[in-house]
């Protein structure tokens, strides 16, 4: 692909599927803005994949196979794997080997990958991360409907009255849905109700936030069903046409049903209660989008089903702006579970059923079938660490950090015989574990399909060549099949033929039994395929916007809210662990961005003012979060979006970035009995004040060696080096030896234990270092852009230019580089009255419009300011 042809693409990050036209700019550099005519995004993108192109650079990849610490040819590497799984499998059986797979896959990818271990291996040891995400979603989805099926579309958020969003912080992690439910709403005035124990950005614009206690959605969407029907909403003619209703359904939907009883399960005003039922009453083009909140539960699958049986029981389901929408994580979750890569399904939306299994195999032609389900995420990675499972291959995953209990995953996988990870970066904290590791082509570099959450194909397309050699993952797993002796099985020579035979599946002897069909393109050419254009199953084969929809049979399913644990004595919070705006899990490619790492530099335990006071835990402090699976540190942010009781940690740092923030470590490794999701959300912990005695950053170009007996590290990629964030005790001199050669410019303040060092090379600033015990510490800012100055400032140990603009404060907008304190003086002085008036002044908010949120909750917060200094006046 030469430079300057625009290549239509998908976005690499979440499971919203935004299309992207992306430009070759350079030998590694591309440019990237949304697709105009892609229909999940129109043109729009997210911070995330505005700046894509930050992460296709070489830092940090794995480009050559290696056998332990050395490199090695690909034939070595393949023959090595190949022997190791034949000879384990031959001693052991195929259920003692395993792969453990990911979202992030193409389709293609994922396919090879579950039909060689179920076809060929003969054993359903396939599971992916997958699990830890919709899990819950599909085992619902398939209790309601029989099939896993997503019965909505971005459309519906378009043409809905209301919008519920429950366990879902959609403006952070699926933003241009959330742009699309704003623009429906600035549009024709769609109304917005959050249901989340947390005050996340995604409230700031609801008609009305319901901060419920942790776990309590059963009751409360049985709470709604119950009164619904008391109301008089219930859709009649369509239970009677579409639905099953079990005898003790209504029975247990009136139980302990009236609003004083619900109000005070969920401890939420019964006001608010009353006001978010009787909106959904009166309001029959109504979508309820659902995520992790809801998911990632120890009775996740209830509460799937609790607002499934909700939204059939009032017939909002199947028509233009009605809808439940369980809304995907990962770029190709939707294309895993058609593939069947889940260790409970077994390929193309079949299930272990003896005709499935004939039929599959007579197709694969495959020499031994799996016939039963095989061991999910959590149940197989203990079967490693039980060593039962003697190989395993971890694909596009990053366990040892986003697992549940991830001490024990480690202990489970430094205690493997044999573990094989693919992976696009050389070091991350589970490569550490491989015996040998295959360097994958990443996003940038790869051809296939994705799967957004409305069921949309679109094809991801490359547009620079494999560094060194890397390789497409369903290139490596056909490999091993072929070295494994089954190369006529896999006989493919590019993406299109993996895609081909994947559909010519999804429609063999289906005759309508699967809704999931994608027979028209069993035979497609691969000029087609390579110019294929995003589009719906389930609605395009069949013509007209709902017609997957209206061929739903489906069932209620009873469900009832669970009695929630007494706090324990010891363990009295509970720790909701999730995502930040500007990161993407393990940070192994955002955490390459410098814009994006400016959001939150350091990762925060967040936490209610009136528990930090009463632990003396003040605003950045640093604690220990507990629980009795683990411990790390981490900064505390005190703030009032938090419930009494609830802690709330970000799922992203790794051993690479800092010595805290591994939240991972923390929660139990229990799940939801019918989908094998853990329960990430609601971990019983402890939290303290930690003491420290020196505070310290350093600013350094490149990056500095490591800080023994430092308590507190943090780094983050600032242009043109590293920005780390220091605390510890005893004596903080040993930082120096942190330092680069040159020459240093020195200043000390006895009383505050105060040092400023500045190490100056060839002219210009190579280091900062700035250390205090009782002072403050200055912004980081200026002192970073020193590190791009063509000379050295006089006045670096003051931290700013002299005479120069305040400190801008944390960057709110990191297209634009703008700060808080810069907005906050702009919304005051130039007497800003919206969002769109801040984006005409300082440019904040007019590109990707992450930060739209956060710019509406400064008007706001400006505005109240300004009302009450007129009160006193
Ligand atoms: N920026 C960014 N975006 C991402 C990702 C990322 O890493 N970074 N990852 C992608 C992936 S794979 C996924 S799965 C999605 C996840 O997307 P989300 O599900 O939106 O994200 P989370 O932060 O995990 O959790 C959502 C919310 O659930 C709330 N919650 C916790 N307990 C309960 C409860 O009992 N009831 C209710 N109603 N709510 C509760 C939490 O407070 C939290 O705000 O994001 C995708 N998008
Ligand atoms: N406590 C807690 N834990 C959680 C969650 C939570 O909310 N709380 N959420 C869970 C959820 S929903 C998810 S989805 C998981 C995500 O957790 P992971 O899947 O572990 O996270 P990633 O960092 O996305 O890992 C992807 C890996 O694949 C690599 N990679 C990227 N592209 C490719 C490719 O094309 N080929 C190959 N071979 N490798 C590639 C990346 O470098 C990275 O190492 O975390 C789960 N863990
Ligand atoms: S919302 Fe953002 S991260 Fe998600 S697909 Fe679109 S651009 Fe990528
Ligand atoms: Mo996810």
């Amino acid at each position: 692909m030469g430079a300057g042809e625009a290549v239509r693409t998908t976005c690499a990050y979440c499971g919203v599927g935004c299309g992207i036209l992306a430009t070759r700019t350079g030998d590694r550099a591309i440019e990237v803005r949304g697709d105009p005519d892609h229909p999940a995004n129109f043109g729009r993108l997210c911070s995330k994949g505005t700046h894509l192109g930050e992460t296709v650079g070489l830092e940090g990849r794995l480009l050559h196979p290696m056998i332990g610490r050395r490199r090695a040819g690909w034939d070595k590497a393949l023959d090595l794997v190949a022997r190791r799984f034949r000879d384990t499998i031959a001693n052991f059986g195929p259920d003692s080997v395993a792969f453990y797979v990911s979202g992030q896959l193409l389709t293609e990818d994922y396919y090879v990958a579950n039909k060689l271990m179920k076809g060929f291996i003969g054993s359903a040891n396939i599971d992916t991360n997958s699990r830890l995400c919709m899990s819950s979603a599909v085992a619902g989805h398939i209790r309601a409907f029989g099939e896993d099926v997503v019965p909505a579309s971005y459309d519906d958020l378009d043409a809905a009255d209301l919008v519920v969003l429950v366990g879902s912080n959609t403006a952070w992690c699926h933003p241009i849905v959330y742009q699309r439910i704003m623009a429906a709403r600035a549009a024709r005035g769609t109304k917005l109700v959050v249901i989340d124990p947390r005050r996340t950005e995604t409230c700031e614009d609801a008609d009305l936030h319901l901060a419920i206690r942790p776990g309590c959605d059963v009751a409360l969407m049985n709470g709604l069903l119950a009164f619904c029907r008391r109301e008089g909403a219930l859709d009649a003619a369509f239970l009677q046409e579409h639905v099953t209703v079990p005898a003790d359904f209504w029975e247990a939907i009136e139980a302990e049903s009236d609003l004083w009883t619900v109000a005070k399960t969920c401890d939420v005003p019964v006001s608010d209660l009353q006001r978010f039922y009787a909106l959904f009453a009166a309001t029959p083009r109504t979508v309820t989008l659902f995520s992790q909140g809801i998911n990632q539960a120890l009775r996740g699958t209830d509460q799937v089903n609790a607002i499934l049986n909700l939204h059939l029981a009032t017939g909002r389901i199947g028509k233009p702006g009605a809808a439940p929408f369980s809304i995907t994580g990962q770029p190709n979750a939707m294309g895993g579970r058609e593939v069947g890569g889940l260790a409970s399904t077994l390929a193309a939306h079949m299930d272990f059923a003896d005709d499935n299994v004939a039929r599959v195999g007579r197709f694969w032609s495959a020499p031994r079938m799996a016939n039963k389900p095989g061991l999910k995420a959590v149940d197989l990675f203990r079967a490693v660490g039980e060593g039962k499972i003697k190989a395993l291959w971890v694909m596009a995953t990053n366990p040892a950090v986003s697992m549940p209990d991830a001490g024990r995953v480690r202990e489970a996988l430094s205690g493997c015989p044999f573990v094989v990870v693919s992976d696009v970066i050389a070091d991350t904290d589970t490569s550490r574990f491989a015996h040998v590791r295959l360097p994958a082509t990443g996003w940038a570099e790869k051809d296939g399909t994705v799967t957004n959450s409305e069921r949309r194909v679109s094809r991801q397309r490359g547009m620079l060549p494999p560094p060194g050699e890397a390789r497409p993952d369903w290139w490596i797993v056909t490999e091993v099949a072929r070295h494994m002796g089954w190369g006529s099985a896999f006989a493919y020579t590019c993406a299109a033929d993996v895609y081909r035979e994947h559909a010519r599946l999804s429609a063999y002897q289906n005759g309508g039994a699967r809704l999931f069909d994608l027979g028209h393109h069993a035979a497609i050419g691969n000029a087609a395929y390579d110019e294929m254009v995003p589009f719906r199953w389930g609605r395009d084969p069949f013509g007209g916007d709902h017609a997957l929809e209206s061929r739903l049979t489906a069932r209620l399913v009873t469900v009832r809210q669970a009695k929630l644990p007494e706090p324990l004595r010891d363990w009295p919070f509970t720790l909701n662990t999730g995502r930040y705006r500007d990161q993407w899990h393990t940070m192994t490619r955002t955490g390459l961005s410098p814009k994006l790492a400016r959001h939150r530099e350091e990762p925060l335990a967040e936490i209610n003012p009136r528990d930090a006071e009463r632990l003396g835990i003040a605003n950045y402090d640093i604690v220990r979060v507990e629980t009795p699976q683990g411990a790390s540190l981490f900064r505390a942010l005190l703030t009032a979006s938090q419930r009494h009781g609830d802690l709330f940690t970000p799922i992203h740092w790794t051993d690479r970035q800092s010595t805290g923030g591994r939240t991972g470590l923390l929660p139990r490794s229990l799940t939801d009995p019918h989908s094998g999701q853990p329960g990430f959300k609601s971990t019983p912990a402890r939290i303290e004040k930690v003491a420290v005695e020196w505070r310290a950053f350093l600013i350094v170009r490149g990056e500095a060696p490591r800080f023994p007996g430092c308590l507190w590290s943090s780094r983050i990629t600032v242009p043109g080096g590293t920005l780390y964030e220091l605390a510890g005790m005893g004596d903080a001199t040993a930082l120096e030896h942190s330092l680069p050669s040159g020459e240093w410019i020195e200043a000390a303040d006895i009383a505050r234990g105060t040092r400023r060092i500045a190490v100056v090379a060839n002219g210009r600033m190579a280091a900062v270092l700035f250390i205090t015990q009782s002072g403050e510490l200055p912004g980081r800012d200026w002192l970073i852009a020193q590190l791009q100055a063509p000379g050295v400032a006089p006045s670096l140990l003051a931290a700013r230019e002299p005479g120069a603009r305040p400190d801008r404060g944390p960057i709110i907008c990191v297209c634009f580089d703008v700060g808080l304190n810069t907005i906050v003086s702009a919304v005051k002085e130039q007497r800003l009255a919206d969002v769109a008036e801040i984006g005409k002044a300082l440019g904040a908010g007019t590109n990707c419009g992450s930060c739209r949120p956060a710019l509406g909750r400064i008007v706001a917060e400006q505005a109240s300011i300004l009302a009450r200094s007129r009160v006193n006046v």
